[in-house]
Formats: structure tokens, C-alpha cells, sequence
């Protein structure tokens, strides 16, 4: 990363009391980081002011929904350079400097949960929701392979970097309500011809707290819906 650059943290939070206050200790601590936003979600378990405590700025999203926090927080983030990391411990600051490293390559850095070497055991990164998330990926390369020839493993991936001239770029397009926004960030920036690469990181299991979106089959296969209607609409609708 070219030096002088600034990093938002950017965290999306909807009751994960039980875990946020490591979360935020663990991405205040790097040397690389000027901000931590926390962009609460109507909590109602106190994760607003556990994240404060934590010296983190925490900002309140109304509309409830994993994309509507996720846009809140890259709206609000300040840094030249804005990292996307979840609430629950699954990723950690440790891979920072890995995202980091290819942001003057490329204006989005995604990272890929499905390197099964970097997966801890216990995570919520199985046999099936690893093979589901390659497959999609494989779908996604397909329909853009002209003229991006794009590699990706993983569409659901949270942990990635965004310059925010980027993020300005693509904001029009990024109106997913909950988990499809991951998908539909990617695709927009395919549409815009914008560069995207992505690497491995650790995926960690969830620290404690409950899944949002991951929780048995039916919930996890009615994400996975979602995200394959928003590649095709984002291909061929707009
Ligand atoms: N703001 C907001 N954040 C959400 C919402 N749902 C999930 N999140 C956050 O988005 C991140 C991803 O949700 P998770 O529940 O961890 O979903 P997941 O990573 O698919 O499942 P896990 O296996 O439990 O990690 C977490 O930081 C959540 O707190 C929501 O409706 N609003
Ligand atoms: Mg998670």
C-alpha cells in the first residue's frame, strides 16, 4: 500500500454483544488502522455501547439488513482505503496487511473464506458451504469471463478492501438489502470494468453469539438463492 494512506474499519453489527468488544480491540491495535467504525443495527443486546467503550465510532443504521450496515459504514468511513470485517471474530487483523498490500493493484481486494489450509476447524466454512461458494464464484466467472477473465473461489466474503473513490463509483449500484450485497459489489464493479483480485484468509469460527445468515440448511440455502438471483440480474438486467 502506498504510504500515507488512510484505513477505515468498517464493521457491520447486529447483536454481537459477546464478541464485538474483542473485534474492535483486535483491528484498534494495528499500526495500520486510523478508524474502527461500528454500524450498529437496531441491536438490542448493547453492542452499540460495548463497541463505544471500545473506542470505536459507532453509528446507528434504522433499515435493518447485513447491506443497508454494510453501505452505512463505507458512507460514513473517512480513510482513503475502507476494510469490510464482520462482528463476530470469524476475521482478524492479522490478514491485513494481505489486503492491504494489493489495494495500489487493484481498487477491490477480496478475500476468499474457501482455502480449506486457512480454515480453522470448527468454522462455518464446511464441505458443502465451501463447494456452494466456489460454485457460485464459477458461475460469476463464467458470466463476466469476457472481457475480465475473473478468478474467484468465494462470493460471500465479507473481509475486503475498497478504495473510497471506488466505493463512490459503485454505490448507485450496491442496493441489496441483506447478504446479496457481497455478490452485487463484485458484479458492479465487473460492469464498471473495474479490476478485482482476491486472496486467501484465515476464516476463524464465529467467537460466540449466533449466525445471521449461516444458520442450519434452509437459511443458508435461501442466502445462497439470493445471491445467485442478484448475479443474474446484475448480468443481465442492469
Ligand atoms: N447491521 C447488520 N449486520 C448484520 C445483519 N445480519 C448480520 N449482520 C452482521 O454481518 C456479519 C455477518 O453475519 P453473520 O451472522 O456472521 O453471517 P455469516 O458470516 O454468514 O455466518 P457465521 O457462520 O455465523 O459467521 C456479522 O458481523 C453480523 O453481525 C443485519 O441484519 N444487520
Ligand atoms: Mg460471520
Amino acid at each position: 500500500m502506498s504510504p500515507g494512506l488512510r484505513v477505515s474499519i468498517v464493521i457491520p453489527a447486529y447483536n454481537e454483544s459477546a464478541t464485538i468488544a474483542d473485534v474492535v480491540d483486535d483491528f484498534r491495535a494495528s499500526p495500520l488502522v486510523e478508524e474502527v467504525i461500528v454500524v450498529d443495527n437496531r441491536s438490542s443486546d448493547g453492542t452499540g455501547d460495548i463497541a463505544r467503550a471500545h473506542g470505536a465510532r459507532v453509528v446507528r443504521e434504522e433499515n435493518p439488513g447485513y447491506g443497508f450496515a454494510c453501505r452505512r459504514g463505507f458512507d460514513e468511513a473517512r480513510g482513503d482505503v475502507i476494510v469490510l470485517t464482520e462482528a463476530d471474530g470469524s476475521f482478524r487483523a492479522l490478514d491485513l496487511p494481505k489486503l492491504l498490500a494489493y489495494i495500489d493493484a487493484a481498487p477491490l481486494v477480496l478475500g476468499t473464506r474457501t482455502t480449506c489450509q486457512m480454515v480453522q476447524q470448527g468454522a462455518n466454512m464446511g464441505f458443502v458451504v465451501r463447494w456452494a461458494n466456489v460454485a457460485m464464484a464459477k458461475i460469476l466467472e463464467a458470466l463476466w469471463y469476457f472481457p475480465h477473465e475473473p478468478r474467484l473461489t468465494d462470493v460471500g466474503c465479507t473481509y475486503r478492501a475498497v478504495r473510497r473513490e471506488t466505493w463512490a463509483a459503485l454505490r448507485t449500484g450496491c442496493r441489496e438489502p441483506g447478504p446479496a450485497f457481497s455478490p452485487e459489489m463484485i458484479c458492479e464493479a465487473y460492469r464498471q470494468r473495474l479490476r478485482v483480485v482476491e486472496i486467501p484468509i484465515h476464516y476463524f469460527r464465529r467467537m460466540g453469539g449466533e449466525s445471521k445468515h449461516s444458520k442450519g440448511f434452509w437459511k443458508l440455502a435461501r442466502t445462497a438463492l439470493k445471491m445467485f438471483r442478484t448475479i443474474c440480474r446484475k448480468r443481465f438486467l442492469s
